[in-house]
């Protein structure tokens, strides 16, 4: 089977605005990148690189940041506040010279309420581009067309007195969403699209996919059967429903299908879908003929519960069994949007790491997660994120969005300044240098993992068997041609004795790193949360 560079490769998100700041404005930028590339991956043998494959940039265009940039006013630029086109190109420029892949954000659903197309839209019903925003009038008596809601609280409807419609809106209201049913709309957007792809960009995450068309009728989204009403936000009008009308239409696959046949016009590009589902609507988005694409987001591991080795298993043999044949997994454990893994699994958070890089499909790291950061509290009127001003502050995704921490300096090294959200109180002991000093850090942890995978095709492309179906011991089997991995991720807060087979194999890792050598695979001792890598083979 050829290997496409994106089913081996390792993503590393940036948020743009948190990774580096070169400008002294407290805020993030493109040359911030640029400064720093070789800690990501400098093309050669130094050890201070982790080593990823790819890096993701959140939205970087001019943007009022009411969502912090996923609110975009032009699609074909860069905000000042991040840099400008020369100085995308010289980052794409530097990080191709180190091999590495550059993925950028495209945010079809909605544009910002300030970009020319929405301003034009909103001039008068006459406008040229009115429809290319999708209007209505005021349903009969009154008050918006229907009952949708939109996902950071309140309807998903605005009225603008001057033309007497409503438009919709499923984030904020200053985020206009667009009329994909519109033939110009379309070939503007496939044109955005091509405006990268000549740049030379890599590839495209693309925002919520799955919502991109909605109801032409505009129907009422049915009540949710299940949820408890009062346990809502008072504000969470899209809570009370279900999104029948709003997410995951049918339609939507001919259309990704179009999206998709603009990057086949070029060479090795990858687009990846952001969208959520249940596992047999997530997997169309692969498309029958593989067609759609390449990765839909896997973010089960980020989303679903998970207390046990099994439910874990349970989860990876599902999604193993959804995808279609010739389709590539991918896994995320942390985003832009979700609190810190480290703070999700806590003690098991290193045998989840040692998960994320060892399992079948690409994974997406978060930056910072490579530190073991956490969740950082935000001060209630330090707190940014519009979803807190929806649906109050225990739904701030600030928490997770908080600057780099590159030394024990000012400011973490991030900035020079105060940064826009403060630094983790930590971070003169949570830092890259300080880890990149110590052996058993999580940063150390994360260069061990990349090392291996990058080493081993078996961990890289190989195959994927559950071994066992052990309650605290999730182990799998990895395996390409004749080489072979066993991972044994011990969930429990037990030591176990593990049974992976016969004879002699060599533990190449442990999620504590310290100990390697030989074990004998029908009793490998395990301790409380510790994950191993053995090769069966040496
Ligand atoms: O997020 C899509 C999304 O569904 C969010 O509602 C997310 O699930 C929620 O915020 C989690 O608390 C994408 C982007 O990743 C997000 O940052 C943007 O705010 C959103 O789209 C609108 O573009």
């Amino acid at each position: 089977m050829s290997t496409a560079w994106w089913q081996t490769a390792v993503i590393y998100q940036i948020y743009p605005r948190s990774f580096q700041d070169s400008g002294g404005d407290g805020v993030g930028d493109l040359q911030g990148i640029i400064d720093r590339l070789d800690y990501l991956n400098d093309g050669g043998e130094n050890r201070a690189s982790l080593g990823v494959d790819a890096i993701w940039i959140s939205p970087f265009y001019p943007s009022p940041m009411v969502d912090h940039g996923y609110d975009v006013a032009d699609y074909c630029d860069v905000d000042p506040i991040f840099g400008n086109l020369e100085t995308f190109d010289r980052l794409l420029a530097a990080a191709h010279a180190r091999g590495l892949k550059v993925i950028i954000d495209f945010v079809p659903n909605h544009t910002s309420d300030r970009h020319p197309w929405f301003v034009d839209s909103r001039s008068g019903r006459a406008s040229a581009k009115r429809e290319w925003y999708i209007w209505a009038d005021p349903a009969p008596g009154g008050g918006p067309p229907n009952n949708w809601g939109s996902f950071f609280g309140g309807p998903a409807w605005t009225f603008d007195a001057a033309t007497g419609q409503y438009y919709l809106h499923q984030f904020v209201k200053e985020q206009p969403e667009l009329n994909w049913r519109h033939p110009e709309v379309r070939e503007a957007m496939f044109d955005v699209i091509r405006f990268w792809l000549d740049r030379g960009v890599d590839g495209f995450r693309v925002d919520v996919i799955h919502l991109i068309l909605k109801d032409p009728e505009l129907r009422d989204n049915p009540p949710h059967p299940h949820v408890n009403v009062d346990a809502l936000h008072p504000n969470d009008v899209k809570g009370r429903t279900l999104p029948l009308y709003t997410e995951d239409l049918d339609e939507v696959h001919p259309l990704l299908r179009a999206m998709r046949s603009v990057f086949d016009e070029y060479d090795d590009r990858v687009l990846i879908g952001e969208l959520w589902g249940s596992l047999e609507r997530w997997a169309r988005y692969y498309g029958s003929d593989l067609d759609e694409v390449h990765l839909p987001f896997n973010f089960r591991l980020m989303d679903e519960p998970w207390e046990t080795a099994a439910d874990v298993r349970a989860q990876i043999e599902a999604m193993e069994a959804a995808v279609p044949p010739g389709g590539w997994p991918n896994y995320v454990l942390g985003n832009h949007d979700r609190s810190r893994p480290a703070t999700r699994f806590g003690l098991r958070g290193r045998a989840a790491a040692m998960m994320l890089l060892t399992l079948r499909g690409t994974p997406t790291l978060y930056y910072a997660d490579e530190l073991g950061m956490e969740d950082v509290p935000i001060p209630p009127e330090k707190i940014q994120d519009p979803q807190a001003r929806g649906l109050g502050a225990g739904r701030s995704r600030d928490v997770a969005r908080t600057p780099m921490q590159w030394d024990a300096s000012p400011h973490a090294g991030f900035s020079t300044v105060e940064p826009w959200l403060p630094v983790e109180a930590g971070w003169r002991v949570r830092n890259v240098a300080v880890q990149l000093e110590d052996p058993r850090s999580y940063l150390a942890l994360f260069r061990r993992l990349l090392s291996l995978r990058r080493a081993s095709p078996a961990l890289n492309r190989g195959t994927y068997a559950s071994l066992g179906n052990h309650p605290d011991v999730f182990a799998y089997r990895r395996q390409a041609g004749e080489e072979r991995m066993i991972i044994l991720l011990n969930f429990g807060k037990e030591g176990q004795v593990f049974s992976a087979g016969k004879g002699v194999g060599w533990l190449l890792l442990s999620t504590g790193l310290d100990r390697e050598g030989p074990v004998s695979l029908d009793r490998v001792w395990l301790r409380p949360y510790e994950g191993v890598i053995i090769t069966p083979d040496r």
